[in-house]
């Protein structure tokens, strides 16, 4: 069983690219994410990941990120996940989701989240 490392470049089920840069002695990590989607019309760039994941050496740790996407939307979305090695041999995450919106006012904080499930698996 491989251990569990999240660096390197990761794609999910939509087409959007991850690059964790290094993973630390403490766990942590930072990156840049490249969504696939989105629905503003502000160009997509690329946006900066900042994590946390577990040391376990059974290939099976959960971590979880933060991504900013800063340069096009006043949003922030967290993923928790974790890793897998498939019948294949092949490292997979499985991921959930919160992305919050940007509200002008307090009588839409009911709308402002919304929540899905990423796959991932290597890339290149
Ligand atoms: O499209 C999002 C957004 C935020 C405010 C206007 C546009 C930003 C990109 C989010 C990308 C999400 C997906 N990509 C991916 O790989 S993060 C979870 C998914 N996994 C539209 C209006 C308000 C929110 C969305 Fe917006």
């Amino acid at each position: 069983i491989k251990p569990c490392n999240l660096t390197g470049w990761w794609e999910n089920d939509l087409g959007s690219k991850m690059q964790v840069f290094e993973v630390g002695k403490d766990g942590t990590f930072s990156g840049q994410y490249h969504t696939a989607v989105s629905s503003t019309k502000k160009p997509i760039q690329p946006s900066p990941v900042t994590g946390s994941q577990h040391l376990d050496e059974d290939g099976q740790c959960t971590f979880g990120f933060t991504v900013n996407w800063k340069k096009f939307s006043d949003s922030t979305a967290v993923f928790v996940g974790q890793c897998f090695n498939g019948d294949d041999g092949k490292e997979v995450l499985h991921t959930s989701w919160l992305l919050r919106e940007k509200v002008d006012s307090e009588l839409d904080d009911w709308k402002a989240t919304r929540t899905g499930h990423n796959t991932f698996t290597r890339a290149g």
